[in-house]
């Protein structure tokens, strides 16, 4: 039998994007080599292979440089690793229409709620922190209605959409770090992504690569 094609992930801890390429590879049951990279000096590896935006996560399928495979971006690498290993959950629906739904809301999840929030989190109080905690909540109450009868936002097991907004599963402790008093996310106005969040942050292979409360802390208060 032949060797398997080794994957290294370039990555740096506390970052959620870093998260979401080990997630899929945890869920796939996919081994892999974690590089941890130091992004105030970036190592020479990134920069050859990720020459366009010199950003982690990176994947490398393979060693051979003439024949390395390079995935950049986080959701992209997460596609790619879905359709790279059979084992474990599918990541992403089979039929096409379920499919694009997916991407569409992986899309709004990583891209228009995580931007919001992060604004309403690192803004001091007063009225532009304020009208970024109303849009905020709007964007919330749509990922809300996307969990509505559903355990994951994939279904019965972790998905796509589910890695994309994992950065939900980290707001409480950056809210901590932030000094936010009242949680964006709260029990009686997100029910259903209340029980995600803890649902998707005690998934066997997803916590193996989640840094924990006290990790995350000492990170940004070293
Ligand atoms: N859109 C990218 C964002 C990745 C990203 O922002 N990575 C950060 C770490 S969390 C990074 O590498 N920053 C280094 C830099 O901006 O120079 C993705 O989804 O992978």
């Amino acid at each position: 039998m032949s060797e398997p094609v080794p994957v290294r992930l370039l990555g740096s801890f506390g970052s959620p994007f870093t998260h979401r390429a080990e997630a899929a590879l945890r869920l796939k049951g996919v081994p892999y080599e974690f590089i941890q990279e130091d992004l105030r000096s970036k190592s020479e590896l990134l920069l050859r292979h990720n020459p366009v935006h010199k950003k982690v996560p990176l994947l490398l399928h393979g060693d051979d440089d003439d024949d390395i495979r390079v995935v950049a971006e986080s959701l992209v690498i997460v596609e790619y690793v879905a359709w790279f290993s059979l084992s474990g959950p599918p990541l992403l629906p089979a039929d096409p229409l379920a499919r694009a739904a997916s991407r569409f809301w992986a899309q709004f999840a990583s891209d228009k709620c995580s931007r919001t929030l992060f604004k309403a989190l690192w803004t001091p109080e007063g009225e532009t922190r304020r009208g970024f905690v109303e849009e905020a909540k709007k964007n919330l109450a749509l990922m809300e209605a996307q969990l509505e009868g559903r355990r994951f936002f994939g279904g019965d097991s972790i998905g796509l959409l589910d890695i994309a907004a994992s950065g939900l599963a980290w707001l409480p402790v950056l809210e901590e770090v932030a000094g936010v008093e009242t949680s964006m996310i709260r029990e009686e106005d997100y029910p259903a992504l209340c029980r995600w969040r803890g649902e998707y942050a005690s998934d066997e292979a997803v916590m193996k690569c989640l840094p924990s409360r006290d990790e995350m802390v000492a990170y940004y208060w070293p």
